[in-house]
């Protein structure tokens, strides 16, 4: 065999062996290629060495060089394609691998319950317009829920038919204590233990034996406002329901109407209703607070005065989602709640 036909093929084995060895995208390719090129039976190396023994006597030597040569770049050629895969495993298994000291994600699971989110709304706007947010007890003795609310022990809002009295052996004691019907008692709370000026919000459960239709339930949820300092008047109480009620429902001017009305801790005294669908829903009641309860928690009426709001927050969430049933809200049936 000519030298020079001898040496093309060791050109030809080099140029394809490094083509293999570079694309061999795993191990077992990698091995398939080294057993074609460099194997020690059937190896193309080895055949290439076996053709050595047809060049012509004086070019052994220039053939023994060459196919030195390329033996030596496919060798290498192989281990560098070996060392890539193994690094390559290397970085994917470190990626792999469970790291406990990295922040964890949670994925989302179940969705806050509108309720939920109303109030966190309704905390969130109140307390941009300067309102705190304040808790007060589920189980009330009758001072906070009626006395110092200016509701005699008289007053029809007291009957048994009308609240949740608990057994006073049930309540450990001997007050008669029942489940708070409105959380304007916190109202009371708040104001003998705090000097005027007084500026909160209150969000909590409440609860009345009303039969459940579509805008009541026995167990509600109300939001309190109130708001004591010198020279506070109507038109502030309207400013400020107003204000909430833009920022709630997103639109610019939410009709609100106050009618005429009674609460013996208001006077005067109004229910708060809403625009909602071709009329008007009852929110809530609302008035200045009557000097009778500001004296009975020892502020000087004649030096302050105040308004106070308890809106139901089952309607005001209802109005903006246009939930028409509050049952909805309670009958956790995922296929409603999923969509908040
Ligand atoms: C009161 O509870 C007064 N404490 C409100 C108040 C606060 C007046 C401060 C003056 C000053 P009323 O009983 O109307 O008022 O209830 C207020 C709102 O609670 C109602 O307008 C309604 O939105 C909601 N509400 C009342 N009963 C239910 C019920 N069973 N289910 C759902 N929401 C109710």
């Amino acid at each position: 065999m000519a030298l020079s036909d001898f040496l093309a093929q060791l050109e030809q084995l080099a140029v394809e062996a490094q083509a293999a060895f570079d694309s061999a995208a795993d191990s077992d390719a990698l091995e398939a290629a080294r057993i074609d090129f460099v194997g020690a039976k059937q190896g193309r190396l080895k055949a290439a060495q076996k053709g050595m023994g047809q060049v012509d006597g004086p070019d052994k030597p220039a053939a023994g060089k060459k196919f030195n040569e390329v033996k030596q770049a496919v060798e290498a050629a192989f281990e560098a394609a070996k060392q890539r895969l193994s690094d390559g495993a290397a970085t994917q298994a470190s990626a792999q691998r469970f790291d406990p000291t990295l922040p964890g994600h949670l994925p989302r699971v179940g969705h806050t319950h509108p309720i939920t989110q109303t109030i966190a709304d309704m905390k969130e706007i109140m307390g941009r317009l300067g309102f705190a947010a304040v808790e007060g007890p589920e189980i009330e003795d009758e001072w906070h829920n009626f006395e110092a609310l200016n509701i005699p022990l008289v007053h029809p809002a007291r009957d048994p038919l009308d609240n949740f009295y608990l057994a006073a052996a049930q309540a450990g004691g001997n007050d008669t204590l029942l489940l708070r019907s409105q959380t304007s008692t916190v109202q009371i709370r708040v104001m003998e233990q705090t000097p005027p000026p007084v500026r909160i919000i209150s969000l909590g459960r409440v609860y009345r034996p009303d039969t459940a239709d579509d805008t009541h339930y026995p167990m509600f949820h109300q939001i309190e406002g109130l708001l004591v300092a010198p020279g506070v008047t109507m038109a502030d109480l309207k400013s400020v329901l107003r204000m909430f009620c833009q920022s709630y429902f997103g639109e610019q001017d939410v009709h609100i109407r106050f009618r005429p009305s009674f609460f013996p801790f208001t006077e005067p005294s109004v229910e708060v209703d809403m625009s909602w669908q071709a009329g008007w829903m009852e929110m809530g009641g609302a008035g200045m607070v009557d000097p009778n309860v500001l004296r009975a928690v020892g502020y000087d009426a004649d030096e302050v005065t105040g308004f106070a709001f308890g809106l139901g927050v089952e309607r005001i969430c209802m109005r903006r989602h246009g939930i028409t049933d509050i049952r909805n809200l309670y009958t956790n049936d995922v296929r409603f709640l999923e969509q908040f």
